[in-house]
């Protein structure tokens, strides 16, 4: 019986939830990345290792790196790219020689994942994570007031996000513009809104098929050193799932990763199912794509979503919202009893909720939050596990 391998995102020495709050939630895997060196460096043998030594004084080992952040310059193949590869080459052979051989990654232009609420309240005083569609083209038109946005949205949709724009004082006005642009945890870039709208205007002339053709590019370029070194690649999915700023997504469905296998087939090409992600839109079907992709499947993800008919979603708990986690958990076990393997998941995008509530946390990585989504999937795995396999 093969359960999956628990781990816990850590972002390093600065994260307010410590490597002992990790060992008590019963973790001993740990997914990290070395967020002090810039974009684009290489990870010295001797940084990697010292991140190594930190979490080995604490009884933890490195599993998952999440992520080795791609370079601007690649994603668009301009400037500079052929350094950038050639150092995110030389980075996966210097983790491979430290023995960490799970390398999480994404293809999202200028963003990574995207939220408008920072602090949803829930009826139970839960604070979670959210995106508002309104506020979103808000901040698009009346805040950024990027080029041509008007033609991406409705009459109606202009109306209700110039209402909203209206009844936002200063201080709302910057606390959106922060959340959407200042960066979340694990994004390597922060903009102000000049800055902002620069990095839009690099990909004015780039649309969906360039930049999937850009990533097949890197994929081909890389995919065999990771091969070799018995490195597996695991893509993050986009979060949205749909193109924001105008911006092209190439990761959004099943059929997106699809392409990318059958141009690059190597072993090292593989999924990180972020069932959160997937989960926001509903013509994914989440067991589906594990089915479909089940010898890629890499690292999870687990954390739902719940989406209505306006555009938003808030994250809610674990068990809860629009994955069907009991089916996703029992797919799990029996990929991973097919393929005789333990996978690694974490609980991604707790709440805050109890003592969180009064400390500064990251937002999405709470310790107590993520506790509750761990305890609760660990029950359920185990639950399913012993009427599956026993
Ligand atoms: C958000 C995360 C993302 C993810 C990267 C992977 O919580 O899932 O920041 O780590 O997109 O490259």
């Amino acid at each position: 019986m093969h359960l999956c391998e628990q781990t816990w995102r850590w972002f390093g020495p600065e994260d307010p939830v410590s490597l002992w709050d990790i060992r008590q939630a019963g973790v001993k895997g740990v997914v990290t990345a070395l967020h002090h060196i810039p974009n684009g460096e290489i990870w010295t043998i001797e940084e990697i290792e010292k991140r190594k030594r930190e979490l080995d004084k604490a009884g933890l080992y490195w599993r998952v790196v999440e992520s080795i952040p791609v370079h601007e310059d690649i994603k668009t193949l301009r400037g500079n790219f052929l350094k950038y590869i050639d150092n995110y080459k030389e980075s996966l052979i210097n983790l491979a020689t430290c023995g960490i051989k799970t390398v999480t990654y994404n293809f999202m232009p200028v963003l990574d994942w995207t939220r408008t609420d920072l602090a949803y309240t829930l009826d139970d005083g839960a604070l979670s994570l959210r995106f508002e569609k309104v506020a979103f083209m808000a901040f698009d038109l009346f805040i950024l007031k990027r080029v041509d946005s008007e033609k991406e949205y409705t009459t109606e949709e202009v109306t209700r996000a110039k209402e909203r724009f209206d009844s936002m004082n200063q201080e709302e006005i910057k606390k959106l513009t922060r959340n959407i642009i200042a960066g979340l945890p694990g994004s390597e870039e922060s903009f102000t809104v000049e800055q902002f709208r620069k990095a839009l205007d690099v990909y004015s002339g780039i649309d969906a098929q360039e930049l999937r053709s850009n990533l097949i590019f890197f994929l081909k370029e890389i995919a065999p050193v990771a091969d070799t070194h018995g490195i597996q690649l695991v893509i993050h999915p986009d979060d949205p799932p749909f193109s924001i700023f105008g911006l092209p997504r190439i990761l959004s469905t099943a059929s997106d990763f699809e392409i990318l296998i059958r141009e690059v087939p190597n072993v090292s090409n593989g999924l990180c199912l972020c069932t959160g992600s997937f989960g926001v839109r509903s013509d994914n079907d989440l067991v589906d794509i594990m089915h479909k992709f089940s010898d890629r499947i890499n690292f999870v993800h687990f954390r739902s979503t719940k989406r209505d008919n306006e555009g938003n979603f808030y994250e809610a708990n674990h068990l809860e919202g629009d994955v069907d986690m009991y089916a996703v958990m029992k797919t799990m076990l029996e990929i991973q009893s097919d393929r005789n393997i333990s996978i690694p998941l974490r609980p991604d995008h707790g709440h805050q909720i109890c003592d969180d509530l009064t400390k500064k946390t990251n937002p999405g990585y709470s310790c107590i939050g993520r506790l509750r989504g761990i305890a609760e999937l660990r029950g359920l795995e185990l639950g399913i596990a012993r009427s599956l396999f026993n």
